[in-house]
C-alpha cells in the first residue's frame, strides 16, 4: 500500500495518476486548464476515466520553462484543490517549493510530487509531520539547463543511487517508507539513450524497495522515436506506459488515462489478473 495522506493506495495493480497542469506553458497542454473550473472539470473526467489519483501542477518543469513564484503557483493551484477536496480520489501537488507544499496540505493534497526529491531547504520538514505521501524524482541539473548535454557513467547506478539517498533522508525526518513512490525522471535531464536505458532496467530501481513512479506520457523522447510533435503522441505515450509496467513501474503518471486504462486492462488479462 502506498500512504497517501488519509488513502491507501493498493499498487499491487498498476496505479493511473491523471495529469492536470494548470499553467500556461506545459509542453503537451500548456493554457488549456489555466482556469480553474477547466483544471477542475478536467480533473473530474480523468477521475471518471479510471484516474486512481490526479497530479495537479501550476510550474511547468518542461526543459527552458520559465520559474514562476509562490505566489503565483500558489494562485494557480489551491483554486483546484479547494473545489476538488471531496474527491474520492488523491489529489497530487506536483510542486517544488516548501510554501506550496505546506498551503496545498492544508488544503487537502494528500501527495507532494516534487521533481526536486524534497532537497529545497525545509521541504521535509514540512511534509513529514503530515502524513502525505510523496514521490521523490531524480533530476539532473535544473529545468531551465537540464538538457544541455547530460552526462552519466552509468545512469541506471546513478538515478539508483540518487533515490536511494533521497528515500534514506526522507525517512531520517520521519517519512515512514509506505509513504514513499521513486521516480527515475523521464526527461530531466536525459538524453533518449539515458530514458531507454532507465526504462529497460526499472527492476533495478524497483529493488528499492518503494513503488516506482514513471512518467513518460507525450515526453520529446517519444517525438524523438516517431517523429511526431506532442499533440500526436498518443499511440507512443501508450506503449510507453504499458511497457513501463511490464519493466516494474507500479504508478504511471499520464496524459490520456483512458486509453492507457485500456491498454492496462489488456496486459491484466494476458497476465491473468482482473483489471
Ligand atoms: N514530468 C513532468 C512533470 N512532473 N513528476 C514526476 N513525478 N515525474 C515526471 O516524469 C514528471 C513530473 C513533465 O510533464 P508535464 O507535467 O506534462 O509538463 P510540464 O512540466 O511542462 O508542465
Amino acid at each position: 500500500m502506498w500512504q497517501c495522506g488519509r488513502f491507501r493506495l493498493d499498487y499491487s495493480r498498476p496505479l493511473l495518476m491523471g495529469v492536470v497542469n494548470v499553467t500556461p506553458d506545459s509542453f503537451s497542454d500548456g493554457g488549456r486548464f489555466l482556469d480553474p473550473q477547466r483544471a477542475v472539470a478536467h480533473a473530474r473526467r480523468l477521475i471518471e476515466e479510471g484516474a486512481d489519483l490526479i497530479d495537479i501542477g501550476g510550474e511547468s518543469t518542461r526543459p527552458g520553462a520559465q520559474a514562476v513564484d509562490a505566489a503565483e503557483e500558489l494562485r494557480r493551484v489551491l483554486p483546484v484543490l479547494h473545489e476538488l477536496r471531496d474527491a474520492l480520489v488523491p489529489l497530487a501537488v506536483d510542486t517544488t517549493k516548501p510554501e506550496v507544499m505546506e498551503a496545498a496540505i492544508a488544503e487537502g493534497a494528500s501527495v507532494i510530487n516534487d521533481v526536486n526529491a524534497l532537497k529545497s531547504p525545509c521541504a521535509l520538514d514540512i511534509v513529514a509531520p503530515s502524513g502525505a505521501g510523496v514521490c521523490l524524482m531524480h533530476m539532473r541539473g535544473e529545468p531551465r539547463t537540464m538538457q544541455v548535454a547530460p552526462h552519466y557513467d552509468d545512469v541506471v547506478a546513478e538515478v539508483r543511487d540518487f533515490l536511494r539517498r533521497q528515500m534514506d533522508a526522507a525517512m531520517a525526518s520521519g517519512i515512514g517508507r509506505g509513504r514513499i513512490a521513486l521516480d527515475p525522471g523521464f526527461g530531466f535531464g536525459k538524453t533518449v539513450g539515458h530514458n531507454l536505458e532507465l526504462l529497460r532496467n526499472l527492476g533495478q530501481l524497483a529493488e528499492l524497495g518503494a513503488p516506482i513512479l514513471v512518467g513518460l506520457s507525450r515526453k520529446s523522447t517519444l517525438g524523438a522515436i516517431t517523429g511526431r510533435p506532442a499533440t500526436e503522441r498518443l499511440a507512443a505515450s501508450v506503449a510507453a506506459a504499458l511497457l513501463a509496467v511490464q519493466h516494474g513501474a507500479r504508478i504511471v503518471r499520464v496524459h490520456d488515462v483512458a486509453a492507457t486504462r485500456d491498454a492496462l486492462a489488456i496486459l491484466a488479462a494476458v497476465q491473468g489478473n482482473r483489471a
